[in-house]
């Protein structure tokens, strides 16, 4: 396990939060559009396989973007991961987050600007959050053709936690160029 990782977890423990005892299954949606996006996106594949109390399930394509938000900036590749964890939804986005700034993440005030790598929450089994720091399912989800698409190509039968299936959405969905990528 990267150290960093690790001491984030540490943290976590230290806090004394406890682990879940559910396995729940978890899509995140992975973006960069910079410094050779696709190469972000395989080093965060790479980081997501060794999360602690983890299980990686799978990742789809990778799918090129316009980007949503100012149109001053490069196209963004995008992608959706799947994982098993008994972690709950705040200590996975101190750990998603850890690996955000470990590659070359800088948050910065312009909202949906350019960035390295971003990794949100989609769905965490059907739980519903609103937390100071979490919303799940991610507010964007069904309104964003980069994350319906990829989620659709690994879970073609998911649901949301309201029982609508995702595959529904698509019929007003528009594609606005997205694209496929090879592997
Ligand atoms: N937060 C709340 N809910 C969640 C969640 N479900 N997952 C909070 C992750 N984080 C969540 O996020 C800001 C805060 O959201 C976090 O501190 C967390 O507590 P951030 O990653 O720091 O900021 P952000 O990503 O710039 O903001 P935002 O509004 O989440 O942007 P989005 O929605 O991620 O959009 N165009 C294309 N084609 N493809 C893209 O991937 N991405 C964006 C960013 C813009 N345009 C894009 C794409
Ligand atoms: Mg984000």
């Amino acid at each position: 396990m990267p150290r960093k990782v690790a001491a984030v977890l540490a943290v976590v423990v230290a806090q004394n939060r406890q682990l879940s005892d559910k396995m729940e299954t978890v899509y995140l949606g992975l973006g960069a559009n910079l410094n050779a996006p696709r190469e972000q996106l395989n080093n965060a594949v790479l980081a997501l396989q060794t999360l602690p109390c983890c299980e990686f399930v799978g990742v789809s394509h990778h799918y090129a973007s316009k980007p949503m938000g100012p149109q001053d900036q490069p196209d963004y590749v995008n992608a959706v991961a799947a994982l098993k964890t008994t972690l709950l939804p705040e200590q996975l986005l101190d750990l998603t987050q850890r690996i955000e700034l470990d590659h070359g993440r800088v948050r910065k005030e312009e909202r949906w600007g350019a960035r390295t790598l971003d990794i949100d929450i989609l769905l965490f089994g059907e739980q519903i959050i609103n937390t100071e720091r979490l919303t799940v399912p991610h507010y964007g989800l069904t309104e964003r053709e980069f994350v319906v698409y990829p989620l659709l190509e690994i879970a073609p039968n998911i649901k949301l936690p309201t029982g609508t299936k995702l595959q529904t959405i698509t019929a007003t969905l528009a594609l606005n160029e997205l694209q496929q990528l090879p592997l």
